[in-house]
């Protein structure tokens, strides 16, 4: 089955790659003529995932899923949440990452959880996976792999951060993994029945 994943960032297509591997015909956006900005402007990581989803399913007329992803810092209210890519103002990784930890600098609470919601749009109908694990903000970063807010991210029982963990330690724990672990069954269900 040919699926179309509505995402422009390089790091999730590679995790979500690694844990698909053959089981679906991956398509990329720019695979399906895609070249425009998806629009993410509900406010929520749902209706965010949502809105990319519907907009490849509207647009180009392939069964596809979206991703919206964020981090959600318990001292800080849930932010950056829905926030997170730009935090700082702009994608910077770093930038986002020095925000964050000026933000949490006086507060002894450092717990936080990675949220994904996957919209997955077959055939014109409409699915959603949600995927989340636990952890610690740490005081500065650690490691180099990853991506965004991996390197201050440390899960509940492991002493690496998200960005010490090679692709497949990350894809076998995350938030990303979680959710997608369910679209998968999801999926194979519908093809098998
Ligand atoms: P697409 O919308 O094109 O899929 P994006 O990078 O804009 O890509 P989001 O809107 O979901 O994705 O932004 C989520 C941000 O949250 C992302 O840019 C990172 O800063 C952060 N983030 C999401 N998942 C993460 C992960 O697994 N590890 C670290 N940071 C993550």
């Amino acid at each position: 089955m040919e699926l179309c994943f509505a995402t422009n960032n390089q790091h999730k297509l590679e995790e979500v790659s690694a844990q698909l591997g053959d089981t679906f015909m991956l398509k990329t956006l720019s695979n399906v003529g895609c070249t425009e900005e998806l629009p993410e402007t509900s406010g929520t990581i749902a209706g965010n995932s949502r809105q990319k989803a519907d907009y490849v399913w509207t647009h180009f007329g392939i069964s596809c899923f979206a991703d919206d992803s964020g981090l959600e810092v318990e001292a800080l209210d849930g932010e950056p949440g829905v926030d997170s890519a730009f935090y700082s103002g702009s994608r910077d990784f770093g930038k986002n990452i020095q925000k964050l930890l000026a933000n949490l600098a006086s507060k002894p609470n450092r717990k936080a959880q990675f949220i994904t919601v996957f919209t997955l749009v077959l055939h014109g109908v409409e699915h959603q996976f949600e995927g989340t694990i636990q952890g610690q903000i740490l005081t500065e970063p650690r490691g180099t792999g990853g991506f965004g807010y991996d390197p201050v991210f440390l899960p509940d029982g492991y002493d690496r951060t998200f960005a010490e963990m090679s692709i497949d330690e990350k894809t076998t724990i995350s938030h990303r993994s979680r959710a997608l672990a369910k679209m998968i069954a999801y999926l194979e269900k519908q093809v098998i029945t």
